[in-house]
């Protein structure tokens, strides 16, 4: 199957998710409680619902791997990462900072990304060595190179709420104190493409899942961004920390990151 194929198809399955998304966003939907902080809606249902019957008309022996159906089929060389709604929350409060997230991966290293703004129209999409775009043109990252300039976005790790919260909290006051400025917008996968897009200059947040980052990994490193984990060690999508930053910054990013303490 080639690649422009599983793009087309890929981009077809966020397209009609985000006409579902859009229509709720208006509308009414029920909001549950997967845990005390984690919401899941109607409309994340509803999206992941159509992106994989969209997917199975044209690739019906491909696996899947969604937020919240999870893994399905047992084709792991050919698999679909989807996140249906990231930035759930914010959709939930009616803040429109969400999209809609489809990767494709072979041999689990993603080739296709996808990610699609439905509210303003905006396309994010990479394959893998052949550079990233938005809406159909080429995109690139910052060419910021010091820190003291850059815009900086983030998200806090959902174990703050139980968990550690001395490590991450030290790293927001590095970087915050750093920078020009530091945002924090709730959705990973936007994040990653507005680095790649040069909107922000890095991005840093832990405790992602591989459908926050598998598209959005892609497309910011195919606009020439660097990915790796805190450490400047290679970022996977079942890593655990992401960084993901132009090549100028991300070594002082990294200093930043990986702090003795931290
Ligand atoms: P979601 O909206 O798809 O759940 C924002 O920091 C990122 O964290 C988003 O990509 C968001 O994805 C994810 N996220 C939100 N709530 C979460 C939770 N309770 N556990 C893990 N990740 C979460
Ligand atoms: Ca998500
Ligand atoms: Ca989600
Ligand atoms: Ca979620």
């Amino acid at each position: 199957m080639d690649t422009q194929t599983l793009q087309r198809i890929g981009i077809r399955a966020a397209y009609r998710a985000g006409r579902i998304l859009n229509d709720y966003f208006v509308g009414e939907f029920k909001i549950n409680k997967k845990g005390t902080i984690d919401l899941v809606t109607e409309a994340d249902l509803a999206s992941e619902k159509m992106i994989v019957e969209t997917l199975r008309e044209t690739f019906p022996d491909h696996g899947v791997l969604a937020e919240e159906s999870g893994a399905s089929g047992d084709n792991r060389r050919d698999q679909w990462i989807i996140d249906p709604l990231d930035g759930t929350t914010n959709f939930a409060h009616r803040l429109p900072i969400f999209a809609v997230s489809i990767a494709y991966a072979r041999d689990d290293q993603v080739e296709v990304g996808i990610v699609f703004h439905p509210i303003s129209g905006e396309l994010f999409t990479a394959i893998r060595g052949e550079g990233a775009r938005l809406n159909d043109q080429p995109i690139r990252v910052s060419e910021t190179a010091q820190v003291r300039d850059s815009l900086l976005v983030t998200g806090f790790p959902y174990t703050v709420a139980t968990g550690d919260t001395i490590r991450p909290m030290a790293r927001f006051a590095r970087c915050l104190a750093a920078a020009q400025g530091v945002r924090r917008l709730g959705s990973a996968a936007l994040d990653l493409c507005y680095v790649a897009c040069g909107r922000f200059d890095g991005f840093w947040e832990e405790h992602l899942k591989p459908w926050d980052t598998a598209a959005g990994m892609l497309i910011a490193a195919e606009a020439g961004a660097r990915v790796s984990d805190f450490s400047n060690g290679p970022y996977h999508i079942r890593h655990p920390e992401i960084l993901a930053a132009n090549p100028h910054l991300h070594p002082a990013l990294v200093t930043l990151l990986h702090n003795e303490d931290s």
